[in-house]
């Protein structure tokens, strides 16, 4: 049952029945897992319509939204730049088969913003752009083994739907039916941010390793930072050893930078994964690196990757609307103040609560863990307390704040969000945290 709140108004009696309905004909209701508040009880509101920085459900609350769609509205909902863009593109039709200029310019951009690509793939997800740059760096190296961090999250992709051992360096198991022993059996599973584990990798798997593939700033587990130093090691550890080194900037990317973690971090890798942000709320995404690699790439090379819609000329409109906001318009100063005056805030807020929590954040990605220390790893993200975050969730819900429904996710802060959107988030958890101690 959803936990009680002192909110009397806020009520979701349509939502509730629309989720009934759902459930009889959608598994669980929702599209996607992560919208089920699995995490944190009770069920979903159903959306109405958005704009800006703010959700309206079918009952009609209103919400501050910190999920953002899991990441593309940098720019927040219904911006009418890419409405425009979208519309414009429509009236030329939705779906080709055939190449378009627009795809080229596009990647133009892609190529021109993002430090590790010279060229780039379109596709409609991000478990498709992982799952192909998984592809092509096996297919390049000719190896077959992935190094993966626990906690990290690249999409559905059979390889990568692993648990991750308690070991240092454990060979992945299965996450789910349906995934074989075997698709998993070259998948190797290390801590973030230990780089003494990957290197015990190489030293077992000499010769063996494709790739080591991460979010170089972790949103999967709730937000958490590389160490410093430790994406540079990966990136001379990987150059020694003639591995790839694979960013999964699905969520990063164009967010921490308009070249991504990369270009913040200064560490280029070999392979990037993008997503998110980049089809501008619309399904693209896609996987790039050097041309020499790229060309290994069908119908370049021999490595195959196809798919219908990729590079959708809807897709690409909306896209290519919001880099190039991004490079003519950049929002990066606005959303650090914002985001910074956010941390701020819910650090104070917790801490006047007397409540054990740290606030850890880089960009406009951020999370407050409800744990007495700072959080490194998976194990560390673990130890949270987690029924101290449902009641938080939705605490915060009744008072109009929508943040992501789980502790091991990021929120996101938008350029649309304003500095009132930020102190009423404030001023929520203030009572939020005091409602949900107990
Ligand atoms: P999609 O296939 O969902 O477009 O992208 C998969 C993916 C790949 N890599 C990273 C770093 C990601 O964060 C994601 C997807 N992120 C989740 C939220 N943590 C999407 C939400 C959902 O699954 O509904």
């Amino acid at each position: 049952m959803m936990p009680a709140t002192s909110i009397p108004s806020y009520k979701l009696g349509r939502s509730h029945s629309a989720f009934v309905r759902a459930n009889k004909v959608i598994p669980g209701g929702v599209n996607s897992p992560a919208r089920a508040f699995g995490a944190v009880g009770g069920e979903p509101p159903f959306i109405d319509h958005a704009e800006g920085a703010y959700l309206h459900d079918i009952d009609g609350n209103k919400y501050v939204d910190y999920i953002g769609s899991w990441g593309p509205m940098i720019f927040g909902h219904a911006h009418p730049e890419i409405g425009s863009a979208i519309s414009k593109a429509m009236a030329s039709g939705t779906t080709f088969g055939a190449p378009t200029l627009r795809e080229v310019e596009i990647a133009e951009l892609v190529v021109e913003s993002v430090p590790s690509i010279e060229k780039v793939r379109f596709v409609s997800s991000g478990t498709e752009a992982a799952m192909s740059a998984v592809r092509v760096a096996r297919g390049v190296t000719g190896r077959n083994k992935l190094v993966k961090m626990a906690g990290h999250y690249h999409g559905h992709i059979d390889a990568l739907l692993v648990q991750a051992g308690s070991a240092a360096a454990t060979l992945g198991a299965p996450d789910s039916p349906g995934v074989t022993p075997g698709a998993t059996a070259d998948t190797v599973i290390c801590p973030f941010n230990d780089v003494e584990a990957v290197l015990e990798v190489f030293r077992r798997f000499p010769d063996q390793v494709a790739a080591v593939l991460l979010e170089p700033v972790s949103g999967n587990m709730g937000l958490v930072p590389p160490k410093p130093g430790y994406l540079e090691d990966l990136r001379e550890i990987t150059e020694k050893h003639g591995a790839i080194l694979m960013f999964d900037e699905v969520m990063t990317g164009f967010r921490l930078a308009l070249g991504g973690a990369q270009e913040r971090f200064g560490v280029t890798p070999d392979l990037t994964a993008l997503g998110k942000i980049i089809g501008g709320g619309l399904p693209a995404a896609a996987y790039g690196s050097s041309a020499k690699v790229m060309d290994h790439v069908s119908p370049a090379g021999p490595i195959y990757q196809a798919g219908t819609l990729s590079g959708n000329p809807l897709a690409m409109a909306a896209g290519l609307a919001t880099l190039r906001m991004l490079r003519d318009h950049p929002p990066y100063d606005r959303l650090e103040a914002l985001s910074s005056r956010l941390a701020e805030g819910l650090e104070r807020a917790a801490t006047d609560a007397g409540v054990d929590h740290v606030v850890q954040r880089v960009g406009s990605m951020l999370t407050m863990f409800f744990n007495p220390n700072p959080v490194c790893n998976y194990d560390d993200a673990k130890r949270s307390d987690t029924a101290m975050f449902g009641r938080f969730f939705w605490e915060m819900l009744a008072r109009g704040v929508y943040l992501p429904c789980s502790q091991f996710e990021a929120a996101f802060v938008s350029a649309a969000h304003t500095v009132d959107d930020i102190d009423h988030t404030i001023e929520a958890a203030s009572s939020a945290l005091r409602a949900a101690k107990g």
